[in-house]
């Protein structure tokens, strides 16, 4: 009899907009295929034609551009592999609380992004002596809960993260134009970011001379530290060094033998240079083996753990360290919004 075919997918928390995260315990591989990459939206999904697709490069430029697809398309490309995790990734972790969709470790995914480095775009529109950031429009819009008013989703960038050769305005992913609920059919990739810098849909670029104020850029994606007061605010930027245990899965029952503890590390700062593992809850730690190198530091690393289970309860925890010097902290950093969190990660298992 022929065998059923049974595949991951991904796990829902809002249909609208679309919130849904990638089944990340059953996903292997350096490129996430799309059916199984995170889905974050803040709006519906924007309506737009391609054939009436055209991309300005304004704003403090000292010859404004209007590109089409075409034209994008035939200028110099590049591809990069980058681990996308959004800044809300792990937040059901934080203790207390902070609200916000419930992202368990599924809200991360990687793949190949093609495109055209931002930067030839920008020195082709000519950047005007004084500028500061360059903003990016996306096509969807909407309310937002703190108030009436309509607002595209719109983030920028400060000039020096633009100018980096590895930001692109992309057109593929994995080879293929990139999926509609993903930005088809340009989207802006930053790598070593927290991925709501990656704006979907992109419907503008332009230059600015002033920091840009809009809420996605000064109410969300800033790490608050206290409850009640902004004191200590700080914007969500790069990627903290990480890493999320895959295999085994939290609360299994094992029996007892060999069983390699597995999973994927990643940062926004150099390259993971070592994971450790702790099968007694933190006391004792070993070096887990790197598997592959990943070609690029904006890729995942997955690495393995041989574990010689005996009978017992365990709690199982990794720890990354990074080529900057960073290490996963034991508790998270608490902030009011629920960004970035970063400690530790642990599984209970049962072997018997
Ligand atoms: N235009 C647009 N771009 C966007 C967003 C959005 O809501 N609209 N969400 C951002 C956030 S917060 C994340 S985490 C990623 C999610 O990308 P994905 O849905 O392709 O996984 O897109 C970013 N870019
Ligand atoms: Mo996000």
């Amino acid at each position: 009899m022929q065998k059923p075919f049974v595949r991951p997918y991904l796990t829902t928390h809002s249909l609208q907009p679309e919130n849904q995260e990638s089944p990340i315990e059953f996903i292997s591989g350096r490129r996430v295929g799309n059916s199984l990459f995170y889905r974050r939206n803040h709006f519906a999904y924007p309506s737009l034609s391609a054939s009436a697709y055209w991309l300005p490069v304004n704003g403090s430029v000292s010859s404004p551009r209007l590109y089409s697809l075409t034209e994008l398309m035939n200028l110099p490309s590049r591809t990069v592999t980058a681990v996308l995790e959004c800044a809300g990734n792990k937040r059901s972790l934080f203790e207390p609380k902070t609200f916000g969709e419930q992202w368990e470790k599924g809200a991360v995914s990687q793949g190949s992004w093609k495109g055209v480095p931002l930067a030839s775009l920008l020195e082709g529109a000519g950047i005007r002596n004084g500028a500061a950031e360059v903003i990016f429009g996306g096509y969807d819009f909407g309310e937002r809960t703190d108030s009436d008013e309509v607002y595209s989703f719109t983030r920028s960038l400060p000039l020096e993260k633009a100018l980096h050769p590895d930001t692109l305005v992309a057109y593929e992913y994995n080879g293929k134009p990139i999926p509609f609920k993903h930005g088809f059919p340009l989207r802006l990739i930053v790598p070593q970011w927290y991925a709501m810098a990656s704006v979907k849909w992109l419907k503008s670029i332009t230059v600015a001379d002033a920091p840009f104020t809009g809420p996605f850029q000064t109410i969300d994606y800033v790490y608050y530290p206290h409850r009640e007061k902004d004191e200590g605010a700080a914007p969500v930027t790069k990627l903290h060094v990480n890493s999320s245990i895959r295999h085994p899965l939290d609360g299994q029952i094992l029996q007892t033998g060999s069983h390699p503890v597995k999973g994927i590390a990643w940062t926004g700062k150099g390259k993971i240079e070592k994971v450790e593992v702790s099968t007694d809850g933190g006391e004792n730690w070993k070096e887990a083996r790197l598997e592959s190198p990943a070609a690029s530091g904006y890729e995942w690393q997955p690495w393995v753990y041989d574990w010689k289970a005996g009978k017992g309860e365990y709690t199982l925890m990794s720890r990354a360290y990074d080529t900057h010097g960073r290490v996963q902290p034991a508790s998270p950093f608490w902030n009011r919004k629920g960004y970035g969190y970063h400690a530790i990660d642990m599984v209970s298992v049962k072997v018997e």
